[in-house]
């Protein structure tokens, strides 16, 4: 395997990894706070969900020759980066429903293609991960219409999640295929099978019909069907917002990396107790096998 490929590959995947392991937090802020014991039994179980995708993708990464300790070091150092879109803040329920809705949206149209990349245990991971995210993209897009068939102060604060997630969402697809560094080449190891900007547009085209249905608006004065095309063309993104966040400046980054520490320092006990307990299997194992044998 060519090494730049290797590389690439880790990079991607285990930037990937964190993305999932970070975007629990998020979510993770509103399970006490769960509406109701439905609500809260589904965000408990799509929260656990993404912590499965990270150790899927952990294991992926893992096949390419780097160690999980190594991959986790690089996260809680911040030397990894992680989906942008985990550093916004969960303000009010409705929040919970725009991430199922439009990240766990947006998340599929990056991952279905991912499903067919060239490299087989990434491409593997994917299947059974983009199967769990089509789920949690309905259960938030149901939250969004209970809420929006409620109360008006249901419908705004509907509104108010979509307005404060609905370009942070358009960024996790991104820089433009003009700034992207890395897309002709992975495109060539078809490593990625669509460009950053062709993913966006097909989410916006998606999307678009889904929030109108809602009865919401979309924060862009710009937004338009376009006849000729058949797409929905849109406004200008914030890349000096993206930007600021990549570099560790978006409204949460220091929080969610403190809480990975934290979680990371308080699990110490159940690692160690983890491998104290497969060194007493082995032992046991070894014992029988002896005593097998001696007989
Ligand atoms: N945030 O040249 P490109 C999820 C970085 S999973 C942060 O275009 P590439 C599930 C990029 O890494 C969400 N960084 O790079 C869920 C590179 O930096 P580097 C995660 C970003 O790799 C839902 C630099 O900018 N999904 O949401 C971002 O060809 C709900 C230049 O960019 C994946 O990771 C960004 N948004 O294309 C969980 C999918 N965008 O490494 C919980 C797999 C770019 O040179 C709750 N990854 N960067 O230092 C991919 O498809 C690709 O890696 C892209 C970026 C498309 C993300």
């Amino acid at each position: 395997m060519p090494a730049a490929y290797r590389r690439t590959l880790i990079r991607q995947i285990s930037q990937h990894a964190h993305s999932e392991i970070v975007g629990m937090l998020p979510e993770g802020n509103w399970i006490t706070r769960a509406p109701s014991l439905r609500r809260k039994a589904a965000l408990l179980a799509k929260v656990q969900d993404e912590g499965g995708h990270g150790l899927y993708l952990y294991a992926a990464a893992e096949t390419l020759g780097v160690t999980r300790e190594e991959l986790v070091d690089q996260l809680l150092s911040g030397a990894a980066k992680y989906s942008s879109i985990f550093n916004y803040p969960t303000l009010t329920w409705a929040d919970i429903g725009a991430i199922g809705w439009l990240v766990d949206g947006a998340a599929i149209m990056n991952q279905i293609p991912l499903c067919r990349t060239s490299y087989g245990p990434y491409a593997r991971a994917m299947i059974r991960i983009c199967k769990e995210e089509s789920f949690h993209q309905r259960q938030g897009y149901e939250i969004m219409l209970t809420l929006c068939r409620g109360t008006p102060e249901q419908k705004a604060m509907a509104q108010d999640a979509l307005n404060r997630w609905w370009w942070p969402a358009l960024m996790m697809f991104g820089p433009p295929d003009s700034e992207s560094q890395h897309t002709a080449q992975s495109m060539r190891w078809k490593i990625k099978r669509f460009t950053n900007d062709e993913l966006r547009q097909k989410f916006v085209d998606a999307t678009v019909p889904q929030g109108l249905y809602l009865g919401l608006t979309f924060p862009d004065p710009d937004l338009r069907f376009d006849p000729e095309t058949g797409h929905w063309r849109f406004g200008a993104i914030d890349w000096e917002e993206f930007r600021r966040v990549l570099a560790g400046y978006g409204p949460c980054n220091r929080e969610r990396l403190e809480a990975r520490r934290r979680a990371h320092a308080e699990g110490a006990w159940v690692r160690e107790a983890a491998l104290a307990n497969a060194a007493k299997r082995r032992q046991r194992a070894a014992y029988a096998a002896h005593r097998i044998a001696a007989e």
